[in-house]
């Protein structure tokens, strides 16, 4: 397949305007009636229509009720002598397809039994020919016929009109949408599930039914799901003034998906993952990730739904923004300024150990992509979190109000339409003329058009005499494939200026009169020096508060910079990321230094000051577990210019080691005062409770290593097998795993045992065991053991990426190894699972994106592992684009 190009967007020839959709629901041979009322777009020179179409078997074509000349051309349906002039064209199309044999989960498929669809980006062309584009918008009707024993629930988009019996045991649903939409927000459901149902009356006074759909036995494991969608519809309404608008709202889980969640209109579709929780197997990051992507996907039905994209080129326009409205969702619910905080350094971890790596790879892909060969490949980091930020930096520059300002302002001029991210960040501009956005409108956008990170060097000079002090912010940005040279970027630097005492210093600009605590500086050159006055000592300053851009900030502070805002910097964030810059800082030097790693890399005031840090009265338990928590080996790597990943891993694991000892007494201490939580709650405080209290016995274990103290695991052994809830038990249990105690092996049985009838459950326990730490290379030959469990499949996404991903995309210690056996393994599963799911291969293919930074033996290995994969003839685009970038 080639490359598609944003610059050759054309408008559509054609317009659909109503689809009416009549389903036989078969596994083998589903029958499909598609009847269009189409006509041509006036304006757009005409064309003979060309349909898309994917795996389908076509059994007849009629137009205006008679039949009709068409042609095929690959995979589309091309109809040449359809009527000229501007009256509609009734086409029936009737085409079949088989959804049992559907193992790309992409299009109609059947799970357990039950008939699912998802359709973003290119799948409804798997359920009938179609324009399958964004910006074509129709009225939806669809009718479900089935089995009413096997199928007794038929759902798809909107109002249920109509419902009945049928011949032979069949039964029949009629379902309308009353909204226009673009047919990747198309779904049906139809097998048997069961509902917790919820009426609720919106702040307009208008009345919802809720649902959530599971299989029977799931339903008590929907509870939280339930309440998340209640509090996403109330704080839509709160926060941007946006309702729902349709009379039912459902949510249905599925087992097999190839992601997380979708957010299909009024029938959002989800991975079980992502709404079954409960206290007995459910961690509290599971419980915060169900109300995240519940959010998520409802948020949708504004930013993305009601408004669309014009191609697939402005995929962040909707991902972008609806991360952006989760993320603020999440904090909103978090509550206080410290909860935000642990969202806020918990996002950005996810954006530098995965985003940062993307964007200086050969992946690497502007915000709004120029071109791609598979768009199921950009459903990205850089799409969805870098998207995020770069909504988040608009947000920053016009604040919370004027950002609410310019969310009215785009549904006003856009709603219903489908458009670009430039319609975006206009709408916000426009909303403030007077901001610094609107001020450097066109040049901000280049954050949509330039990929790769900014770094932002910053240097200041204090003059005491004068009792100045100026700082020197510089800016600078790789090349990344296809762009050798960028232009500035607009970047927002919010800072601080401290006193050595860490006290706030009066912040007070030349030439103004207003001093402040902190202020956004608005960086737009390539180099630019603010002076502030009065200022009475040489500060410590606090720069990028917040991580007020997505940039790498280039700051040579001294230890003892670091050390005291470590201790007290009033911005939560850069309290947190000084801890992080010294941590990388020592490992860094480690890495670099000659012969064995040493057993004391941490300087003695360093772990002195996490020791106050986790004994401290009055910071939250969540926030003390982030700090305590050394800088992942991924981003470490990221520094480097050659990466010796075993170097990497025993340096993290020395420093770990070193903690655990150093503060093993503080470790007890903490243990002891945080392990009680009372009735389970998945709240913030309680979950950073937990948090603290698994890290810490985790750290006891690891000091009982070297003591032979058996005390710790022991312990450990009890709290894993009397807990009351999955997050003690299964940190207990990573506890025992991690620190290679003998009680790991009992452990991970009896597990296994409790829990063999929870697949969300069996799925930790392969993902732990291929994310333990390698002593001795024997977590390779326990992943391929695994694989040959009774409880292995890699035709189910979950249990793939809990086994395959979790070795080879998250264990870097495990993986890259001298002898080159991860790298043969990659190479087989990705062309395994290529046969059976492209898109999930294409997303381990990615496992090696970073190969060309390695040093060798890794090197020349990784290269030749992809080479194989490369070789295989008949790849699919999916991971055909992958490999070939990355050889590239
Ligand atoms: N929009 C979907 C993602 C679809 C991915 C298709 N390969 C989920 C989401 O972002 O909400
Ligand atoms: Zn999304």
């Amino acid at each position: 397949a080639s490359a598609i190009y944003r610059a050759d967007y054309q408008a559509p020839a054609w317009l659909i305007e109503t689809v009416d959709l009549t389903f036989d629901l078969d596994p083998a041979k589903t029958r499909v009636l598609n009847k269009m009322r189409i006509r041509r777009n006036p304006g757009v020179p005409a064309q003979a229509l060309r349909l898309d179409g994917d795996e389908l078997n076509l059994a007849r074509v009629m137009v205006n009720g008679g039949g009709t000349s068409f042609k095929m051309d690959g995979s589309q349906l091309v109809l040449e002598n359809l009527p000229e002039g501007s009256d509609p064209v009734e086409l029936e199309i009737f085409t079949t397809c088989a959804p049992a044999k559907n193992t790309k989960l992409m299009g109609l498929y059947v799970s357990e039994g039950t008939f699912f669809t998802q359709c973003e980006a290119e799948g409804f062309r798997r359920i009938t020919y179609f324009l399958d584009r964004p910006d074509v918008m129709a009225l939806y009707t669809v009718t479900l016929r089935a089995n009413r024993h096997d199928y007794p629930v038929l759902l798809s988009n909107g109002n249920l009109v109509d419902a009945g019996p049928l011949d032979d045991g069949r039964h029949f649903a009629k379902w309308v949408d009353p909204h226009k939409k673009p047919c990747y927000l198309f779904a049906l459901v139809a097998g048997q599930l069961v509902a917790r149902e919820q009426k609720i009356k919106s702040r307009a006074g208008r009345e919802h039914l809720l649902q959530v759909f599971v299989r029977p036995g799931d339903l008590e494991k929907t509870e939280h799901a339930m309440n998340a969608l209640m509090h996403s519809v109330a704080w839509d309404e709160a926060r941007f003034g946006l309702s729902l608008d349709l009379d039912r709202f459902m949510i249905v889980a599925t087992s097999d998906f190839n992601m997380g969640a979708m957010e299909n209109k009024g029938l959002n579709i989800f991975n079980t993952k992502y709404v079954l929780a409960s206290q007995s197997t459910a961690t509290d990051v599971d419980f915060a990730n169900v109300e995240s992507v519940v959010g998520h996907e409802y948020f949708h039905n504004w930013t993305g739904n009601r408004i669309t994209c014009r191609d697939w080129f402005q995929l962040s326009l909707k991902e972008g923004l609806t991360v952006f409205r989760d993320q603020e969702f999440s904090m909103d619910m978090a509550g206080t300024p410290s909860a935000r905080a642990v969202k806020r350094i918990e996002d950005v971890r996810v954006l530098r150990t995965a985003q940062f790596p993307e964007d200086a790879g050969p992946m690497a892909h502007p915000v709004r992509p120029d071109s791609y060969i598979e768009i199921n490949n950009f459903y990205t980091v850089t799409i969805y979190e870098k998207g995020s930020e770069v909504v988040r930096m608009q947000h920053n520059l016009v604040g919370r109000d004027g950002f609410a300002q310019g969310m009215k302002l785009y549904f006003q001029r856009h709603d219903g339409q489908a458009v670009t991210c430039d319609d975006f960040v206009q709408a916000i501009a426009d909303a403030n003329p007077g901001s610094a956005l609107a001020q450097h409108l066109e040049q901000f956008k280049r954050w949509y058009s330039q990929s790769g990170t900014p770094v932002v060097q910053a240097r200041g000079q204090y003059d005491a005499a004068a009792q100045t002090y100026a700082l020197t912010l510089s800016q600078s940005c790789a090349a990344t494939p296809g762009q050798a040279d960028k232009l500035p970027f607009v970047i927002p630097v919010e800072i601080g200026l401290l006193g050595q005492d860490g006290s706030a210093l009066p912040l007070q600009l030349q030439g103004t009169d207003a001093t402040t605590a902190s202020q956004t500086l608005v960086l737009t050159e390539a180099t630019q020096t603010w002076v502030f006055t009065g200022v009475a000592q040489a500060p410590v300053p606090s720069l990028l508060r917040g991580f007020s851009a997505p940039v790498v900030l280039d700051y040579d502070g001294s230890d003892a910079e670091l050390l005291t805002q470590l201790a007290h910097d009033s911005d939560a964030f850069n309290r947190w990321e000084a801890g992080q810059r010294l941590a990388l800082r020592y490992a860094l030097q480690a890495v670099h230094a000659d012969g064995a790693v040493a057993t004391d890399i941490l300087p003695g005031d360093f772990v002195a000051a996490l020791r106050d840090v986790l004994r401290h009265p009055t910071l939250d338990a969540a926030y003390k577990d982030l700090v305590l928590t050394l800088p992942a080996e991924s981003y470490m790597a990221e520094q480097l210019d050659v990466v010796d990943p075993q170097r990497i891993h025993a340096v993290r694991e020395s420093m770990r080691q070193q903690l655990a000892e150093a503060l093993q007494a503080d470790w007890a201490w903490a243990f002891d005062t945080h392990s009680a939580t009372g009735a389970y709650q998945p709240d913030p405080i309680s979950s950073g409770r937990r948090a603290l209290t698994g890290s810490a016995l985790l750290m006891l274990c690891l000091a009982a290593r070297t003591s032979g103290d058996t005390a710790w695991p022991g312990k450990a052994y009890q709290r894993f097998k009397d807990a009351g809830n999955m997050t003690d038990r299964f940190n207990a249990l990573s506890a025992l795993v991690h620190s290679g105690a003998e009680l790991a092996k009992p452990a991970l049985e009896r597990f296994h045992a409790l829990f063999k009838s929870e697949p969300l459950v069996i799925d930790k326990w392969f993902s732990l065991q291929a994310s333990n730490c390698d002593r001795g290379g024997q977590v390779l030959p326990a992943v391929k053991q695994l694989m040959k469990h009774a409880d292995f499949s890699l035709k189910n996404p979950n249990r793939a990426r809990s086994l395959i991903f979790s070795y080879c995309s998250a264990n870097p210690g495990a993986f890259h190894r001298t002898d080159a056996a991860g790298y043969v393994f990659w190479s087989e599963r990705v062309l395994e699972l290529d046969a059976i799911n492209p898109q999930v291969a294409a997303r381990l293919a990615r496992a090696l994106d970073r190969w060309s930074k390695l040093a060798e033996p890794y090197r020349t290995a990784a290269r030749e592992a992809i080479a194989r994969v490369a070789a295989k003839p008949d790849l699919s685009n999916d991971v055909r684009e992958v490999v070939t970038r990355a050889l590239g």
